[in-house]
Formats: C-alpha cells, sequence, structure tokens
C-alpha cells in the first residue's frame, strides 16, 4: 500500500474513533507528501463520515460517538477549507435549515447539519424557534436549493405549513426542495403539509438532500402530494360522551382513599380501582378545568389520586424572561413554560470548574416550603409525589447538551463529577423531604429517544448506573419508593432500571415504539407501570370515542393484577384538548375498578376498525 493510501485509511478510521487530535495531525501529513485536498476530502473524510452515519443508522452508534465523529471530521476538513477555495472547489448545495417557532429541540437538526457539513453542503443554521419571515429572508440571501425545517412537537409540527405557505406566498416555492424531520414527524404529515422530502434520521435524510440538489423533479425521494390530503387525524372534533350508558356487572371492591390506591400500586397489588396522576398539566388546561383555579383544585375538581411537587430554588433574574438558577445555569422561558437552559453560557466546561462549583445547599429550609403547602392541603388524603433529578438531567444542564454527548467521549470524569455531586444533593433532598410526608420520588430525566438510549450501554454502566443505584437505594433506606421516566425506547434499560430497585416505569412510550402489554407481561410483577393514553395526537384531536377506547385498552394491557397507573403517554402539554383530558380521566375512574370488569372494558370493534 502506498504512503498516500495508508495515510488516508488511517484517517478514515480516525474519523470513526472520533480521534479528534489523531485527524489533524494526519490531514497535516497528508497534505505535507502533496495529497489533494479534494483527494483527501473525498478520499477519506467524506466516506469516514457516511461510515459514521451508517453505524448511527443501524444502531451500533450513539448521539455522542456521532458528534465526536462529525466533530473530528470538522478539524481536518477546517484545514482544507483554504486549499478548497483556491482548487475552485464548489459546495455541493446550500441548504437552510432551522427549527421552527414555537420549538427550541436542537439535537436532531444540529447531527442533520453535521452530515450535510461532512457531505459538502453550504450550510445556513438559522438555530431555534425560527419566525417563517427569518427563513424568508435566509433564503432570499443565500438562494438554497433545499430548505428543512425541524420541530419535535405536535404543538409546533403545524408551523411546517405556516413555513410552506410563508414560500409560496413570497413567490419562492418552486425555487427549493422543502425538507421536514423531527421525531413525532412521519411520511404522512410531510405530505400533510406540502412539503417534498422527509427522513427519520441524518445521514438518511443527507442522501436525500443530495439525490434533490442532483435529480431536481426526477429525484425518488419526492413526496408527492395525495389527491385526499385532508390531515387525516389533524382536525379537531368534538363530541359528548355519556359515560354513565355502559353499565358494571361485577360488584365494586371498598373504597380506599387515593394515598392508599397509589401505595397499593406500589407494592403491585390490586386498588379499589386504577389511580391516574399526572407529572404535569399545563397551566391554561388547569384554568379551564378548575373554574380559574388553580392546581391544587384541578387536583380536586377531577379527584385526581397524586399530587406533584419539587424542592424550591431560587432564580436570579436577568430580565427578558432569562434568569441563572442555584447551580448556575443561565436559563429562558419558553413555551410550555420549559426554563430552557442556555448551553453557550453553561458553568461547566472544564474539571477546574467543577472543583470551583458550588452546589446548592440541600438543607437550606427554603427548599421545603412547596412540600409543606401540599402536605397542609392534600397529607394522608392523596399521594404526595416529589419530583428530583436521577444521573441525566444533571451533567445535560450544566455541561450543554451537546457539550454531555461530547464530554462522555473526551472527558467522562467530568461528566461523572456532575452526576456524583447531583445525586449526593438529591439524596440529601430525599432524605429531608421523607420525614415531610411524601408518598414517593419520581425522578424525569429522559435518557432515551425513539431509537433507544441516547448512549451505548457500555457508558450507562460505566458512567450512570452506579449513581442510579446509588439514589434508589437512599431512596428505598428511608422508606420511600422510587418511580422512573424517561421518554422514548426504554426497552434496552428496563432490565437494569427494574434490577436496581425503582418501584415504577413510564410512560411506556408509544412514539419509542412501546407497549403496555409487552411491559406488563414482562416486568408486571417487579415493577408498577403507568402510562400511555397518545398525547401526541389523540388527546390533543379526539376524536372522544378514540380516547375512551384507549383508556379501555390501556386498562386491558396492564391493569389486571394491579400495579397499574392509568395516565397520558408523557404530559398534558398546552397542546391537549381539556375536555377530552377530562374525558380520559372520566374514563379512568368509570372501567378501571377492581375487580376489572372484562365485558365492559371490551374494545368496541366498530370503532376500532371503522375510524383508524
Ligand atoms: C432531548 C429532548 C428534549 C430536550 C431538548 C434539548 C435540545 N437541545 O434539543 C429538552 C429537555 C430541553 C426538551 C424540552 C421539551 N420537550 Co422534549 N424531548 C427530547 C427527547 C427526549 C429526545 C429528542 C432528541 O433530541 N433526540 C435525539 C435526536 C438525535 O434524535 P431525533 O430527535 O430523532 O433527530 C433525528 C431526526 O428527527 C432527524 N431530523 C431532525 N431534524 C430534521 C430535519 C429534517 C429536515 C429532516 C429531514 C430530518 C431531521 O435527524 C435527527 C438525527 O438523526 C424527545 C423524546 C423522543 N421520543 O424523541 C422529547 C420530546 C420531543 N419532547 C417533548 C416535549 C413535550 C417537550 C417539552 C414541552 C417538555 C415537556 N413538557 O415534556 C419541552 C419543549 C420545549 C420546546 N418549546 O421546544 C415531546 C414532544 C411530544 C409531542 N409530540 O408533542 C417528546 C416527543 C417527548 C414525548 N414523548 O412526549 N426536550
Amino acid at each position: 500500500m502506498s504512503q498516500a493510501e495508508e495515510i488516508k485509511d488511517l484517517l478514515y478510521d480516525a474519523v470513526i474513533d472520533g480521534e479528534a487530535e489523531e485527524v489533524i495531525q494526519l490531514t497535516q501529513q497528508a497534505l505535507g507528501i502533496g495529497l489533494s485536498s479534494e483527494d483527501i476530502l473525498y478520499g477519506a473524510l467524506i466516506p469516514a463520515l457516511e461510515e459514521v452515519g451508517r453505524l448511527f443508522e443501524i444502531g451500533d452508534y450513539f448521539v455522542p460517538e456521532m458528534l465526536v465523529g462529525a466533530k473530528a471530521m470538522k478539524g481536518g476538513l477546517n484545514l482544507l477549507r483554504p486549499f478548497l477555495a483556491k482548487s475552485g472547489t464548489k459546495p455541493i448545495g446550500t441548504i437552510v435549515i432551522l427549527t421552527v417557532k414555537g420549538d427550541i429541540h436542537d439535537i436532531g437538526k444540529d447531527l442533520f447539519r453535521v452530515m450535510l457539513e461532512g457531505a459538502g453542503f453550504k450550510v445556513v443554521d438559522l438555530g431555534v424557534n425560527v419566525e417563517p419571515q427569518a427563513m424568508i429572508d435566509a433564503v432570499r440571501e443565500h438562494q438554497p436549493q433545499v430548505v428543512g425545517f425541524s420541530a419535535f412537537l405536535t404543538t409546533t409540527m403545524p408551523m411546517f405549513k405556516v413555513n410552506v405557505e410563508a414560500l409560496e406566498a413570497a413567490g419562492l416555492r418552486n425555487r427549493v426542495k422543502i425538507m421536514v424531520g423531527g421525531a413525532p414527524v412521519t411520511e404522512e404529515y410531510t405530505r400533510f403539509v406540502g412539503a417534498d422530502g422527509f427522513a427519520r434520521e441524518a445521514s438518511t435524510a443527507t442522501r436525500i438532500a443530495i439525490d434533490f440538489i442532483k435529480k431536481g423533479d426526477n429525484s425518488k425521494y419526492l413526496i408527492t402530494p395525495e389527491v385526499d390530503s385532508t390531515g387525516r387525524g389533524y382536525t379537531k372534533i368534538s363530541g359528548v360522551i355519556d359515560l354513565t350508558k355502559p353499565k358494571r356487572n361485577l360488584p365494586a371492591k371498598p373504597h380506599m382513599k387515593p394515598v392508599e390506591r397509589v401505595q397499593a400500586v406500589l407494592r403491585h397489588e390490586e386498588p379499589d380501582r386504577v389511580p391516574h396522576f399526572e407529572w404535569s398539566q399545563d397551566i391554561g388546561l388547569i384554568r379551564a378545568l378548575a373554574n380559574g383555579g388553580d392546581y391544587f383544585d384541578l387536583i380536586e375538581a377531577l379527584d385526581i389520586d397524586g399530587v406533584v411537587t419539587k424542592a424550591a430554588y431560587r432564580k436570579k433574574d436577568l430580565g427578558d424572561g432569562i434568569f441563572v438558577d442555584e447551580w448556575g445555569a443561565m436559563r429562558r422561558m419558553g413555551k410550555d413554560d420549559y426554563a430552557m437552559p442556555m448551553d453557550d453560557n453553561a458553568p461547566l466546561k472544564s474539571l477546574a470548574d467543577l472543583e470551583k462549583w458550588e452546589v446548592p445547599d440541600p438543607d437550606d429550609p427554603y427548599r421545603y416550603e412547596p412540600i409543606k403547602a401540599v402536605v397542609e392541603r392534600f397529607g394522608g388524603e392523596r399521594a404526595i409525589i416529589m419530583q428530583i433529578r436521577d444521573v441525566w438531567s444533571g451533567p445535560r444542564d450544566y455541561l450543554g447538551y451537546a457539550q454531555l454527548f461530547i464530554n462522555l467521549k473526551e472527558c467522562p470524569e467530568l461528566v461523572e463529577g456532575i452526576v456524583t455531586r447531583v445525586v449526593d444533593h438529591y439524596i440529601r433532598v430525599a432524605e429531608r423531604a421523607a420525614d415531610m410526608g411524601v408518598t414517593f420520588f419520581f425522578t424525569g430525566d429522559d435518557v432515551a429517544d425513539n431509537r433507544g438510549a441516547m448512549f451505548s450501554p457500555t457508558l450507562w454502566e460505566e458512567i450512570f448506573l452506579p449513581h442510579y443505584r446509588r439514589l434508589i437505594k437512599a431512596i428505598h433506606g428511608v422508606g420511600l419508593y422510587h418511580w422512573k421516566h424517561s421518554d422514548g425506547n426504554m426497552y434496552p434499560l428496563l432490565d437494569s432500571i427494574v434490577e436496581a430497585g425503582s418501584d415504577g416505569i413510564d410512560p411506556i412510550d408509544p412514539s419509542g415504539g412501546m407497549e403496555l402489554c409487552v411491559v406488563k407481561a414482562k416486568y408486571g410483577d417487579q415493577i408498577a407501570i403507568k402510562g400511555n393514553v397518545d398525547q401526541t395526537e389523540l388527546l390533543m384531536y379526539g376524536p372522544p370515542e378514540k380516547v375512551v377506547e384507549a383508556v379501555k385498552s390501556c386498562i386491558r394491557d396492564a391493569g389486571q393484577r394491579g400495579g397499574y397507573v392509568c395516565s397520558s403517554s408523557n404530559s398534558i402539554h398546552s397542546g391537549v384538548d381539556p375536555q377530552l383530558y377530562k374525558l380520559m380521566v372520566e374514563t379512568i375512574h368509570h372501567y378501571g375498578r377492581y375487580p376489572l370488569d372484562m365485558e365492559l372494558l371490551a374494545p368496541n370493534l366498530d370503532l376500532v376498525t371503522t375510524t383508524a
């Protein structure tokens, strides 16, 4: 093998392994022996990034491996840029990408960007929460052949259509191919909004973008509009359902207090009826259902079995909806009252920062004020559920999301240092809160997306799992229970979560391909289960009859032998229709009484088959 071939091979491997320094050295070496910048780019760097994308596509690589591979490749590319410019190498094409208005998810979009850059595109990335007018201005200025819109929330997906219409109104629609993507987006929805292309992940998306540039209207990836593109399932339907009609055939069990109901579930026993609670409900929906009242009023109005609380942390207000939390993270208030960390200002960048980091004092009495208020109103009656954090959200918020993924590969000791301090803090918080009347702790750290865990099993076992176990052990040590929540496909992690001793799991995310009956069959006698009436469409748009059927189906799948809480498949966000949520709760109350009446719970086959 020639020296040139050998260097290209090493370069290829170094990108795949995410060895940034090595990629820079080898690129310099390659230029030094006279290899052309095109040869290095097309003979090593681009094929290597394509391979990284392929490994991600088949599930061998996770987000951290993909991000360090892309970062390494970029180091080489930066060295080549002046040479490529001199030799007149043109980008393969120009693409404008953005996350739509109202939406701040950017990890998926950023991966798409690195794949596009790797493939030789000029990428104009407008960031997150982007107004249609800013997109129009960018299209006028940069004249891209393709525009790509990301959205991750059902409530922001309609912005695709708004952007498509803005392009039409500006007379630019025919000059660009439009691609859309993001976790909840489907091919059907792509067709509905009138976009041209869709892909579930970044390397396929990049292949499609290249094909659009090369073949234009002849691309085989073009999504053609259907004649009847009315957007089935995306139109609001309202109706009234009479739940008093279907009558029970069996005598009901004696009445229990809500807290007893939830405790029975945590012991995997049958309560008097399937309980219901949610980790969060949107404030607008609360007001609508509680006659203008607050969260506590909603709990009483709908007879919800558990009430959620958390420790209080002080905020330093910087104005403009921006504040710094007690851990040092700068956050901006956004849609759904979500205080999004501003990753560029993340407080921890190095081990030296970690040394100096001041973790909030868990013994500050201020933390426990909210719990006192909840106990005063609901103590001894309803389950008091306290949210704390486990192993993922701390490093995510204090390093920045993308930086966490990169550090997992480049400086795992920094990640582990943060996890240690965060878990130490919450163990102390749990000890103090346990004496105050809390029923159980829940942690909402999302460790999975639709494909599975966001990191490899090795990283989970080495960095996170020991601390996860430590937290659960401490919670059990104070005589309480732990409920684990995570979005996405949790199948790869369930064995270890059950083995670590968690007492409940939720939400068995259908968008992550999870099924209640599967989790019930495999883990039902070891762990309580909560979920999973779809809130990405069904609880937003109905129809009501299908909400009733979904609740019945959940109870059939997971309610038998107890150990089950019926709830939404995530949270009651601002897009959920208040009347559909109320109907869901009433249906649980009506159909969920033990012993379960399987005749009453039988599916309405007409409805299931005709409105699919
Ligand atoms: C990480 C995450 C967050 C992070 C975002 C951090 C960040 N910087 O991006 C944080 C914690 C901040 C967050 C906040 C919220 N989130 Co969130 N979040 C997720 C989660 C767990 C993973 C998404 C992710 O980044 N995956 C990793 C990437 C690599 O994978 P990916 O998303 O599939 O991306 C690929 C493809 O989509 C594709 N792609 C991406 N963009 C594009 C563009 C084009 C043109 C193409 C072709 C392809 C393409 O390529 C990508 C790479 O392969 C999902 C759960 C899930 N099941 O996905 C929920 C999820 C998206 N979030 C959700 C919600 C509701 C929220 C919140 C409202 C909080 C809440 N109440 O739960 C807030 C909203 C904030 C806002 N206004 O946007 C919901 C949305 C539900 C819905 N359908 O409406 C989800 C689906 C969880 C759920 N099951 O309910 N979230």
